[in-house]
């Protein structure tokens, strides 16, 4: 099927309760143009129904969105909601590297078993509009994730047709997700693109990452866990910037191919830590130097020409995202003091408490190394 260029009108929206997918649906429907989302959403520990809470208190975009509670592994609610829909966009997964160190089963769980749920869903439908029994196949948006090339030597830069490496459970289960996709099209036909975004921050993230742990922690004065030496480097992409990739993916991608999604700034964490101490007014003597990560990915860094040709690029520039983000928490106290109750205290023990006591202080930062 070569995608109508409208783009489709009727989208099923699973993960659309989380930070990246909720910033999808707000910017989507904020555009006013018919288009109708079905969010599908389990509402773990990390998904919120008030991140839609800005497309709610809009009586226009409210009417194009319905929200259903539930598991993209579940095939009882995945089938009949796929059938209503022209595309699916899959946001779904555990998405926390430290967690799937921690306890990889619900990795699986929704990013190998959930995905299959989906594609056979989607299966089902193609075959009903071979039959004429709907107008035309449903498209679907896998969102992956730069993770899935494993550490990239200095110098180099993923291109979408390098091998795979991923390295942490996280990685691998987006890494199956993304395998299973690509059987699906070779051996059923099945209209799907795969999306590898980088490392995306911005307002409304779990404030179990790097950027909003960091802030938050740093409004309360609390230490800030900085693992290693701290020099492992990301390439940074706000939030909107990755949902406009993957609405571009969707109404243009060509079916069976895959895109990386590059953010706008390569830099260690220890340079974007002191740009969050800068702007939050505190001191780098917050910050400590823990026991690294196991595993720990020493670099990403992709190459964006083939989504640049297809016409999407990155459009926020670092500081002025970091700017928003710090404003965003320090604005929004109730969002993420919320987040961080319930099982936040058992998680942050388990993941911080050995750490924080075997640590010590950071020495300069990047840019005085
Ligand atoms: P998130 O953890 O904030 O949100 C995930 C959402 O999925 C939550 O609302 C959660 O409730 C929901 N969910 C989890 N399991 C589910 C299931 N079985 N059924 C239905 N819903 C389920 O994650 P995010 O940071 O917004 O990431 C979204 C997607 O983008 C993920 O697939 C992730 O792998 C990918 N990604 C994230 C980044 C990043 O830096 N955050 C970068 C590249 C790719
Ligand atoms: O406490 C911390 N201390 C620390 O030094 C945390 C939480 C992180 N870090 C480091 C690890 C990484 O080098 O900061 C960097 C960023 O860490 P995360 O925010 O956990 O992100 P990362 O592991 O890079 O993965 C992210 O980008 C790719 C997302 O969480 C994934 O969902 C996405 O696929």
């Amino acid at each position: 099927m070569s995608p109508d260029p409208a783009g489709p009108r009727r989208l099923l929206v699973t993960g659309g309760a989380g930070f990246i997918g909720s910033c999808f649906v707000r910017d989507v429907l904020a555009r006013r143009d018919g288009t109708e989302i079905t969010v599908l959403d389990k509402l773990t520990y990390a998904g919120n129904e008030a991140n839609l809470a800005p497309v709610r208190e809009d009586p226009d975009q409210a009417a194009q969105l319905r929200f259903v509670r539930g598991d993209i592994a579940d095939a009882a609610i995945v089938g009949p909601l796929v059938g209503e829909a022209d595309a699916v966009v899959n946001f779904a997964a555990e998405s926390h590297v430290d967690r799937s160190i921690l306890d990889p089963e619900a990795f699986l769980r929704t990013g190998v078993l959930g995905v299959h749920v989906l594609l056979e869903a989607c299966r089902r439908e193609a075959e009903r509009a071979a039959a004429g029994d709907r107008s035309a196949p449903p498209r679907y948006l896998q969102v992956s994730t730069d993770e899935v090339y494993g550490t990239v030597a200095e110098g180099r830069r993923s291109v979408e047709d390098d091998p795979i490496g991923p390295r942490s459970p996280y990685a691998a289960a987006k890494a199956a997700g993304e395998l299973l996709v690509g059987a699906y099209v070779v051996t059923h036909g099945l209209d799907a693109v795969v999306t590898r975004g980088a490392n995306t921050y911005g307002p409304y993230q779990h404030p179990e990452k790097l950027i909003p742990l960091f802030i938050t922690n740093a409004i309360e004065d609390r230490d800030l866990p900085l693992y290693g030496d701290g020099l492992q480097v990301r390439d940074w992409l706000y939030v909107s910037d990755h949902a406009a990739a993957v609405d571009h993916v969707l109404r243009h991608g060509a079916a069976g191919e895959t895109y990386n999604a590059p953010g706008v700034a390569e830099l260690p964490n220890r340079t974007v830590v002191a740009g969050l101490l800068e702007r939050l007014g505190k001191p780098w003597s917050l910050v400590r130097s823990v026991p690294d990560r196991p595993g720990h990915d020493r670099r990403y860094a992709m190459d964006g020409t083939k989504l640049a040709d297809l016409g999407w690029s990155p459009t926020v520039p670092f500081e002025a995202g970091l700017d928003r983000t710090v404003a965003w928490y320090r604005a929004n106290e109730a969002w993420w003091r919320a987040a961080r109750s319930g099982d936040w205290h058992d998680y942050y023990e388990r993941q911080y408490g050995d750490r924080l006591a075997r640590s010590e202080a950071a020495g300069p930062t990047a840019a005085e190394r």
